[in-house]
């Protein structure tokens, strides 16, 4: 996936290059610094001492010497002085020039810290938005997969408003599905089919072998590949706003019976900004369903209907409830 959050000691990460929060010195300090040189052993410092410090906004790049990588890119965040002194752009800076610095070595994984948002004041939720933006931004024109490292989980502060109406969803959508059955999972699975077939009740009869022939039509691949027409988009649009690499969405393109994940269909679903009941038939095609039975189908559910397509605010969320994230 091109882009991931995910939950660790930035020093743990085996990619191509970690991306430190350094103070102008580059001489260590605490926090995600203070780990890692603590990781690296004292040659890290020694070559630090021979790079004359780093601008706020800037990059330098080392090698990583005992850490699993290859390289670490020391960048130096703004100092949150309440958001009017530049922070945001100083920010975006680090992101870009770091990113830049990981292609000129050839990285083709690099992980980040949330930059500034613990000694330096930035507020998480703001560093975090940022951090995908940009990290996005740069993503639209080079193929790298970039890990958003969180270390706390308060990071995620995603909009309490939107957090409470997700709850509340999830909550209105058990009682439902749960209210007085036992096979609660078939049911709402056969009837969500039965559903989808524009039939009120779940279907009794099987199919012969010769009306389930009749009624294979197009395949995910070709559902995909007329929406992204339909939609006006080019294929790299798709993938990207999907959050999956260009490599998964080849061999989707050049395979009409491929089978994607469930994350990954629902990624497309998304970056096509389907309706439900269209989401619902391309999953259809890869052979999954949401019900109300669960509370990641849920989740999907609530950000289809309320029109939110942006796939890091979904991932974000899902992250919140302890889900698996979209795409690859
Ligand atoms: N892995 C991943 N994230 C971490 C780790 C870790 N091992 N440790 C902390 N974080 P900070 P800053 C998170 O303070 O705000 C240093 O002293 C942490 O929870 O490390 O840019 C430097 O020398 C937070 O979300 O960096 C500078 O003087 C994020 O990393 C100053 O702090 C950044 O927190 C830089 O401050």
């Amino acid at each position: 996936m091109p882009i991931q959050i995910v939950r660790n000691d930035i020093t743990k990460m085996k990619c191509d290059a970690i991306v430190n929060a350094a103070n102008r010195t580059l001489l260590g300090g605490g926090g995600v610094d203070g780990a890692i040189h603590r990781a690296a052993g004292r040659e890290l410092l020694e070559e630090c001492r021979k790079l004359g410090g780093c601008k706020t906004g800037e990059a330098k790049i080392t090698k990583a010497y005992r850490l699993p990588c290859k390289y670490v890119i020391h960048t130096v965040g703004p100092i949150w002085h309440g958001g009017h002194h530049h922070e945001e752009e100083q920010l975006i800076s680090c992101y870009r020039n770091s990113l830049r610095l990981a292609e000129q070595h050839h990285c083709e994984t690099v992980a980040f810290p949330l930059i500034s948002a613990g000694a330096y004041g930035y507020p998480k939720e703001q560093a975090l938005q940022t951090a995908v933006s940009e990290i996005c931004r740069f993503l639209m024109h080079h193929d790298l997969t970039v890990y958003i490292v969180v270390f706390d989980k308060d990071c995620f502060q995603i909009s309490k408003r939107l957090l409470h109406d997700i709850t509340e969803y999830i909550d209105e959508c058990y009682v439902e599905a749960h209210h007085g059955e036992n096979s609660v999972r078939m049911d709402a699975y056969l009837f969500e089919n039965a559903r989808m077939r524009g039939q009120g009740q779940p279907r009794q009869r099987s199919l012969s072998l010769a009306e389930a022939m009749a009624g294979i039509d197009e395949s995910f691949s070709q559902m995909l590949m007329r929406k992204i027409d339909e939609k006006g988009m080019t294929d790299a649009q798709c993938y990207k706003k999907a959050n999956i690499d260009r490599k998964l969405f080849s061999k989707i393109r050049s395979n009409p019976n491929y089978k994607p994940s469930k994350t990954t269909a629902i990624a497309f679903a998304v970056a096509l900004e389907l309706s439900l009941e269209e989401t619902n038939d391309m999953l259809m095609k890869a052979g999954f369903a949401l019900s109300h039975s669960n509370v990641f189908d849920i989740m999907i559910e609530y950000f289809i209907k309320n029109g939110v397509y942006d796939i890091f605010t979904i991932n974000e969320a899902l992250f919140e409830f302890d889900q698996v994230l979209l795409g690859q």
